[in-house]
Parts: structure tokens; sequence; C-alpha cells
């Protein structure tokens, strides 16, 4: 039986390598050991598409591995999700429509903010990825959720984002938009009048509650 150690470091492993089986073996491990769940797609699936990043930056990987790594990832989540206290009735903190900007397909980092949020009780509407510009503003008035969340990772599908915050706002100031994903920065947070922002998964819950407080504050 391995380590929770071993079998982190073994999923991280196994996505960079995009051993898909062995990503699912390694997640079905961790349930079986009682591990958990949302630790594992934490410190080893994402930790291991961190290296993927990096990896794509060098060079040394191109577009096609990094697709068989996304999908051994997703192989590790299918296993591991269903383990992790997800939404329900529950989910009362608050609701938030997330999706990815149009003309954007990364979706990884914005599944993971969405797993977070509900794990952290929320209400998550998610739209998937290319998402229009008026879809956010479509599904928010259809859901009434309090929080727009807004992931771009490319440099020039970044600039719709502040589109989308236009559009909320002029609709309704109440509405608070956070936004995030890997060209996004404080800067351009203040830039695009995004009222939150999380720089990781880890602190998109905090972020989330912090926005219920400023715009919500009766509820
Ligand atoms: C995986 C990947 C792909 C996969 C996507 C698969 C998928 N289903 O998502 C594929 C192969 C399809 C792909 C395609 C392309 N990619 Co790509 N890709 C990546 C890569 C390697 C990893 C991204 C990732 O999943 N990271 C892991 C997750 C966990 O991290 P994350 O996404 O940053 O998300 C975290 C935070 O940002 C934050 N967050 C994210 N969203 C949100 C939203 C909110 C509301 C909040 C609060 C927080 C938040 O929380 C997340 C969790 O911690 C990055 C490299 C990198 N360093 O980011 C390049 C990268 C993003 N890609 C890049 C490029 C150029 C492309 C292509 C144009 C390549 C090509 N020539 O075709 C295409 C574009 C396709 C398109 N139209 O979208 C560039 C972008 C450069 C730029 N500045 O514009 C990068 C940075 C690589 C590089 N260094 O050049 N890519």
């Amino acid at each position: 039986m391995s380590s929770k150690e071993e079998l982190l470091q073994k999923l991280h492993d196994t996505v960079v390598a995009f051993d898909e089986e062995g990503t699912k073996q390694a997640a079905e491990e961790i349930v079986s050991g009682g591990h958990d769940p949302l630790e594992a797609v934490m410190k080893g699936l994402a930790y291991g598409m961190e290296t993927v990043g990096r990896l794509f930056k060098e060079q040394e990987y191109f577009v096609p591995e990094v697709l068989l790594c996304a999908d051994a990832l997703n192989a590790g989540m299918a296993v591991l999700k269903p383990h992790i206290p997800s939404s329900g009735e529950d989910n009362t903190l608050g609701r938030v429509v997330i999706g990815t900007i149009q003309g954007d397909v990364h979706d990884i980092g914005k599944n993971l903010v969405k797993l977070m949020l509900e794990v952290g009780g929320f209400t998550v509407h998610d739209l998937g990825n290319n998402v229009p510009y008026e879809s956010f503003i479509e599904e928010q008035e259809r859901t009434g959720a309090e929080i727009i969340g807004i992931s771009a990772m490319l440099t020039t599908t970044m600039m719709g984002m502040k589109k989308v915050i236009e559009m909320a706002k002029k609709k309704n100031p109440r509405i608070a938009v956070m936004i995030g994903g890997a060209p996004v920065t404080p800067n351009v947070v203040k830039l695009f009048k995004a009222d939150g922002y999380a720089q990781s998964a880890s602190t998109v819950v905090a972020e989330a509650k912090r926005l219920m407080e400023a715009f919500c504050p009766a509820q």
C-alpha cells in the first residue's frame, strides 16, 4: 500500500507522463486508502498540470502532449470528484455563474475554481468554455447569481473580460465580477475594474465570501 505522499507524487507524475491509466489507478488508491480526494486534486493533479505548463513553455511539450496530459488529469478527476462533498441543497453561501471567455478553450483552471466554490458552499452555474460575452449576462439574469466568474488564459481573450464587466455593471452595478487565469494580474484587475480576483483555486472561496459581504451585506 502506497503512502499518501507517494500517491500525490504518482498523480503528478502520471499527469506529466500523460499516463491516463496510471492516473486513474493512483486516484482509485487515494479513494480506497481513505485519503482526502480534494487534496489529491490540488496537490496531485493540478500540481502535475503546473509542471506541464512549464514543459510547454520550455518547448519540451507541444499542444498534442498537453492535450493528452489534460485527458489524464480529467480521468483522475472523474474518479476523485464523486468522493468530494459536492453541490446540493446546502450550498447556500451564494450563486456564481462561471465560464471561460469567448475565443478561449482552456478550462482546467476554471473547473478547479468551480470545484472549490462548490466544496466551499456556493452554487455554481457553469457555462463551459468559449462563452460568448452576452451569455454571462443572460445566465446571471436567469439564475439571479450574485457573482460572475470569468476565466481567461490568453492575453488576447483576456480583453473580453473588460467587455463583460462593463456589460454586467451597466445592467446592475450590484453584481460582483471576479476574474482569473494565468495572464490576470492585480494590475489587470484594477484596469478592468473587476471586483474580485484569485490567483489560484486555493483562495477563491475566501474571495467569493468577501464579495458576498461587500455586495450582499444583508444576506
Ligand atoms: C493546458 C493548456 C492548453 C490546453 C487546454 C486544455 C484545457 N481543456 O484546458 C490546449 C492544448 C487545448 C491549449 C491550447 C492553446 N494554448 Co494553452 N496552455 C495550457 C497550459 C500548458 C496549462 C494551463 C492549465 O491548465 N494550467 C493549470 C491550471 C490549474 O491553472 P490555471 O489555468 O492557471 O488556473 C488557475 C488560476 O489561473 C486561477 N483561475 C483560472 N481561472 C479562473 C477564474 C476565476 C474567476 C478565478 C477567480 C480564478 C481563476 O485558478 C486556477 C486554479 O488554481 C498553459 C501554460 C500555463 N502556464 O498556464 C498554456 C497557455 C495558457 N496556452 C497558451 C497558448 C498560446 C495556447 C494556444 C494558442 C496554442 C496553439 N498554438 O494553438 C492554444 C489556444 C487555444 C484557445 N483558443 O484557447 C499560452 C498563452 C500565452 C498568452 N499569454 O496568451 C500558455 C500560457 C502557454 C505559453 N507559455 O505559451 N493550451
